[in-house]
């Protein structure tokens, strides 16, 4: 039998060692123990469980791939399985992850000064503290070159910021908000600064996004920043931070979490259909029974298997070296808009029940809308694919 469960019809299980399929199992069992038997409340009520914060710094999965400072120091590989198990439990929680370790953790680890590390790694590994990573405003989503916070330093060589941003996971629980802002002209990337801000900071203020008909069991945020006065020592330091590149490191290793994310997403919906259709009777025999539910769970396995593939394919990649923007982009494209697929098919199959937070299939299409949008969109994977194909930036009208 695979790891990867029935969905797995082209042996995928033997790509992967003895040590990786444990971690992967090791975080099924905790999504299997802490997140199943609540997920459809959570969902329900609108509600992001903080209290399983700590029990994830103890799993090992927050800031997974990196090392020191505490950190769990695993493989690209590992990692990937790891987002995958959690987001077979709900994309939600994922996110918690990759915004966690691969945004606020990662910003900090690439980017950080040593005493920012120390300050707040070890913390976040553990769960002690959050982390949320501000970029996205109202008006600049794909186009982050774009922003209006500005970060602006005072003669005695404070910080001051001021700005809107939106769509931020987590910032309502955040304790530190890795702040990206405008330090030279407007509309130039190259001005472009991250700022270490703990949440208690005068003129910080995040407010809750409510409802939403997407990633219920989770946060995200608007934040408002008033005249947020930091110490010098605030800025990210890192040469590697100047410019929009900074952020853009960071979104790497997010859009890797989601490449696999998304296949966890599918195979849990692959999985509750498959379930229904044996038992479910229709026309005096199991849905499963009928050439088309047949065909249709078909196409699903095969589609899950190449997804699972492409992941393995650039998770071998990263750990071997760098991965290239195509590379992340072909995976985050495809695996979201293949996983969408899967699950909505899913709830059609699953009929009228399938509209019940009792199967899962309609929860994870609805989380996929947010993660399809988030982390780039599909239009700027394609656009970045574009541009590594035939040269040519096409983000922007021709002028
Ligand atoms: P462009 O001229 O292409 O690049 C500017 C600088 O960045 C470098 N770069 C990258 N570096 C590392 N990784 C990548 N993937 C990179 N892509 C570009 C580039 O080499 C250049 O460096 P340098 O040294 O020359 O300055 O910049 P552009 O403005 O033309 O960018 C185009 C585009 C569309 C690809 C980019 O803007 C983009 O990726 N847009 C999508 C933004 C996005 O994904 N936003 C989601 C943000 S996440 C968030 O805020 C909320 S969701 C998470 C949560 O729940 O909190």
């Amino acid at each position: 039998d695979s790891f990867l469960g029935r969905a797995d019809v082209v042996g995928l299980d033997s790509l992967f060692s003895a040590e990786e399929k444990a971690v992967a199992l090791q975080v099924r069992g905790f999504v299997d123990e802490h997140i199943r038997p609540h997920i459809a409340r959570w969902y329900d009520d609108a509600v992001f469980p903080r209290e399983i914060v700590p029990e994830l710094g103890r799993l090992g999965v927050l800031g997974m791939p990196y090392e020191g400072h505490g950190m769990p120091g695993r493989s690209a590989v590992e990692y990937g399985l790891a987002a995958q198990e959690l987001e077979a439990g709900d994309s939600g929680l994922r996110t918690f992850v990759s915004v966690q370790g691969s945004l606020a953790m990662g910003a900090i680890h690439k980017h950080g000064s040593e005493e920012q590390k120390a300050q707040w790694l070890p913390r976040m590994t553990t769960g002690e503290a959050v982390g949320c990573f501000g970029l996205t405003e109202p008006g600049a989503g794909s186009d982050p070159a774009s922003m209006t916070t500005t970060a602006r330093q005072e003669p005695g060589g404070d910080w001051v910021l001021d700005g809107v941003k939106r769509w931020i996971g987590l910032a309502t629980l955040a304790d530190v908000a890795i702040i990206w802002a405008q330090t030279g002209e407007p509309g130039d990337g190259r001005g472009v600064r991250g700022f270490v801000v703990p949440t208690d900071t005068p003129g910080f203020r995040a407010e809750a996004i409510t409802q939403k008909l997407s990633m219920r069991a989770s946060v995200q945020c608007e934040i408002h920043l008033d005249g947020v006065r930091l110490p010098a020592s605030a800025m990210l330091p890192a040469d590697s931070a100047v410019g929009l590149k900074g952020p853009f490191q960071c979104l790497n290793e997010a859009r890797y979490g989601i490449i696999w994310g998304a296949m966890g997403a599918a195979r849990d919906s692959f999985d509750a259909v498959l379930d229904y259709a044996m038992e479910r009777q229709q026309f005096g025999v199991p849905l499963a029974s009928h050439q088309l539910t047949q065909a249709k769970l078909a196409d699903m396995a095969v589609a899950i298997g190449k997804g699972y593939l492409l992941a393995h394919q650039i998770g071998r990649a990263k750990d071997a070296g760098p991965l290239t923007p195509a590379m992340i982009s072909a995976g985050k494209l495809d695996n979201c808009r293949v996983a969408i697929g899967i699950a909505r098919e899913a709830r059609e199959m699953l009929g009228g029940n399938g509209i019940t937070l009792e199967h899962s299939p309609l929860r994870h299409a609805n989380n996929l809308e947010s993660v399809r949008t988030y982390e780039g969109t599909d239009e700027v994977h394609q656009l970045t694919l574009g541009r590594h194909l035939t040269g040519i930036g096409a983000f922007a009208p021709a002028r």
